[in-house]
C-alpha cells in the first residue's frame, strides 16, 4: 500500500547534487520527493553570500551538464560571484521546474531502515513536516554544509554585528566606514578580506595560517565564444574527466618539476600564474603535490611573485614567509584579486593567532595578549566548516542495525566507492566523504557521482533488487586504498579540512580520494560492469 507520503526515493539538498539527482531519478521515472533547508534551490549558494563570495572554478564547468539547461544561459565572469550563481538556479528553475519535487526552508533531522519493510523512513520538520517513506535515500548535502564556529570564550558577549560567512545575511550588512574584524584566512576570508579592505575604517585580520592565495584573473565571459563552444560542450565535459584530475579544463604537466631545467620550470611557472585561476595549483608539475623539494620551488615561485607586492616589510613574515607554512597539496589556496594590496593599506592589520591566541570575545572586540582588546563594529567568522562528513553526521540517519552513521564512523570514515556505506541499504550519498570532493570541481563531482548512483538504482530497479548495500570487506578495502593514495602526497604534512584537522577532536585521515576523477571513474565504472559485485543484493 502506498500513500501520499510514500516515495521510491527521497533526496536531501538543493544544491548542485541534488537538483541533479532528483532530475535523473525522474529521467528514471521514478516517484520522487526533495527537501531544502533554503527558501529555494542553491544549497550553500543560499547562505554563502558573504561580501566577495565568488566561485573559485572557471566557466564552463561549474554548472550542470544539462543542455537545455546551458544552452541559453551565460556566466557574466569568468569566475562567477553568488549573485550570478543565484541568477543561474533562477535560470535552473525556469527550465528544469525541479522546486515541484522539494520542500523548502525543510530540514531532515532523521531517518532510520526498516528492516521489515525495506524502507527509509524521513522525519522532516519545518515548512514540510512529516513523516515519509522511500525505497532509496539520497544524501546530497554537499561537502561544506555544517559551518564551524570554534568555541572561542565569551561569543557570545559581543554587542556589535557578527555572522560566520556560510550563515551571511542576504540583506548583506553595511561595512563601508565601519571597524572590522576577520577571523579566518581560508578561502572564504580571503575573499572578505580582498572586498571589504578598500571600504572599511579599519580591518584586523585574526590569522592562524597565511593563504597561498593564487592570482585568478577574473575577466569578463567571452559569450559569442562561449556560444560557439555549447554545441560541443557535452566533449568539453567529458575531455576534463580525463585530462583533469579535478574537473578542469586543465591538468597537472606530467613532468617532473625536478627534472626539468631551472629556465623551464621558471618558464612553466609563469605560464600557469599568467594563466590564473588554479593552474598554478591543480595544473602545475604533478610531483608539486608529492615531492618536498617540488613543493618548495612552487613555494619560492609564489613568495617571490607576492614579495612583489607588498610594500610593509613589518606583515611580510604573517603574509609569505620564509618557510612555506602549508603543503601545496595540503590546504586549499584562494584565488585572489587584490588580495595583497589590500595589506598595503595602514588601516589593515594582522593579529597573529599562532603567537597570541584569542583569549576572549569580548562586548566591543576581541582581546589577545599582546594586541589587547580591540574593538568593532563587526566581526566576521571565516572559520571554515566541519567539512566533509559534518553534512551527512548531523542528521541522525541510522542504517538496518540501528546504528547512526556518526556511530559507524566515530572511529573513521568507511564507505564504498564514497557513495554508499555498508549496513545502509538503498543510500547513497556524493561530493562527500572519500570521494574525489575537495580536489574537485564541485559540480564535477556531484554530477559524476549522481550518473553513477542512478545506474545502480536503475541496476536494482530492474533486476527486482530490494536492497542494495556494499559489503563489509569492499568498504574496508576502500578506506585502506583511499588512505593510501593520500599517504603518497604531501597531504598529510598539514592540518586541515582536508582531513578533519580543523575540527577539534575530529579523527585525522583521508576524507577525500585524492587520485582524481580519470582514476576515480575507472573505479566506479568497474564496479559497475561487474554488476556491482561488490554489493549485497537483498
Ligand atoms: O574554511 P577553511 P573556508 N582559531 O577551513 C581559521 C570552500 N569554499 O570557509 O588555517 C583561529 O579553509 C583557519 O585557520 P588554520 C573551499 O573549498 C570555496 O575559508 O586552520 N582560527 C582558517 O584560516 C574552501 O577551501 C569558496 O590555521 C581558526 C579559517 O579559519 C572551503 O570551502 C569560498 C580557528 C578556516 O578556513 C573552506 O573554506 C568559500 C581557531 N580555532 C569556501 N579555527 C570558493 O570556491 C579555524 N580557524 C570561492
Amino acid at each position: 500500500m502506498s500513500g501520499p507520503n510514500d516515495y521510491d526515493a527521497i533526496v536531501v539538498g538543493g544544491g548542485f547534487g541534488g537538483i541533479y539527482q532528483v532530475h535523473k531519478l525522474r529521467q528514471l521515472g521514478l516517484k520522487v520527493k526533495a527537501f531544502e533547508r533554503g527558501h529555494t534551490i542553491g544549497g550553500v549558494w543560499r547562505q554563502n553570500v558573504y561580501p566577495g563570495a565568488r566561485v573559485d572554478s572557471d566557466v564552463p564547468v561549474y554548472q550542470l551538464w544539462i543542455e537545455e539547461v546551458y544552452k541559453d544561459f551565460n556566466f557574466d565572469k569568468r569566475f562567477p560571484d553568488w549573485r550570478e550563481i543565484q541568477r543561474y538556479f533562477a535560470h535552473v528553475e525556469k527550465k528544469l521546474h525541479i522546486s515541484q519535487y522539494y520542500d523548502f526552508n525543510t530540514w531532515v533531522t532523521e531517518s532510520s531502515f526498516d528492516n521489515n519493510t525495506g524502507r527509509w523512513t524521513v522525519t522532516a520538520t519545518g515548512e514540510g513536516a512529516g513523516t515519509y517513506t522511500s525505497k532509496y535515500l539520497l544524501l546530497c548535502t554537499g561537502f561544506a554544509s555544517k559551518s564551524y564556529i570554534p568555541e572561542f570564550k565569551g561569543l557570545d558577549k559581543f554587542k556589535g554585528i557578527m555572522h560566520h560567512t556560510a550563515e551571511w545575511p542576504v540583506e548583506q550588512v553595511d561595512l563601508k566606514g565601519k571597524r572590522v574584524a576577520v577571523v579566518g584566512t581560508g578561502a572564504s576570508g580571503v575573499q572578505v578580506i580582498q572586498e571589504v579592505g578598500p571600504i572599511v575604517e579599519s580591518l584586523t585580520v585574526y590569522q592562524r595560517t597565511p593563504n597561498l592565495a593564487i592570482p585568478m584573473r577574473q575577466q569578463d565571459t567571452d559569450i559569442e565564444y562561449e556560444n560557439s563552444r555549447k554545441p560541443h560542450y557535452d566533449k568539453v565535459f567529458e575531455n576534463t574527466l580525463v585530462i583533469s584530475n579535478g574537473g578542469f579544463e586543465f591538468g597537472f604537466d606530467p613532468r617532473s618539476c625536478l627534472e626539468v631545467t631551472p629556465e623551464e620550470r621558471e618558464a612553466f611557472f609563469e605560464e600557469c600564474w599568467r594563466k590564473g585561476g588554479f593552474n598554478f595549483w591543480a595544473g602545475t608539475f604533478h610531483d608539486v603535490w608529492t615531492n618536498e623539494e617540488a613543493d618548495k620551488l612552487a613555494y619560492e615561485f609564489w613568495r617571490k611573485k607576492v614579495l612583489a607586492r607588498l610594500t610593509r616589510p613589518e606583515l611580510i613574515p604573517y603574509l609569505a614567509p620564509e618557510v612555506s607554512p602549508v603543503t601545496w597539496a595540503g590546504k586549499r589556496p584562494c584565488l585572489e584579486q587584490t588580495y595583497y594590496e589590500v595589506y598595503n593599506q595602514p588601516n589593515v592589520d594582522i593579529v597573529d593567532l599562532k603567537k597570541e591566541p584569542i583569549i576572549e570575545f569580548t562586548e566591543k572586540g576581541i582581546k589577545t595578549a599582546d594586541h589587547g582588546e580591540l574593538e568593532f563594529d563587526v566581526i566576521v567568522l571565516a572559520t571554515g566548516f566541519d567539512a566533509v562528513t559534518g553534512g551527512l553526521t548531523q542528521i541522525n540517519v541510522r542504517g538496518a542495525k540501528g546504528e547512526s552513521l556518526k556511530e559507524k564512523w566515530s572511529n573513521g570514515v568507511f564507505t564504498y566507492l564514497g557513495v554508499s556505506a555498508a549496513d545502509f541499504p538503498n543510500m547513497f550519498f556524493m561530493y562527500g566523504p572519500q570521494g574525489p570532493t575537495a580536489f574537485c570541481n564541485g559540480p564535477t563531482c556531484a554530477q559524476v557521482q549522481a550518473n553513477w548512483i542512478t545506474d545502480a538504482i536503475e541496476y536494482a530497479e530492474k533486476n527486482n533488487i530490494k536492497a542494495l548495500s556494499p559489503t563489509h570487506a569492499a568498504e574496508q578495502k576502500y578506506r585502506a586504498h583511499v588512505n593510501e593514495l593520500q599517504d603518497k602526497t604531501l597531504i598529510n604534512k598539514v592540518r586541515s579540512w582536508y582531513t578533519g584537522g580543523n575540527i577539534p577532536g575530529k579523527k585525522i585521515e583521508a576524507l577525500n580520494y585524492v587520485a582524481g576523477i580519470p582514476s576515480y571513474l575507472k573505479e566506479i565504472n568497474l564496479e559497475a560492469s561487474q554488476n556491482y559485485a561488490n554489493f549485497v543484493k537483498a
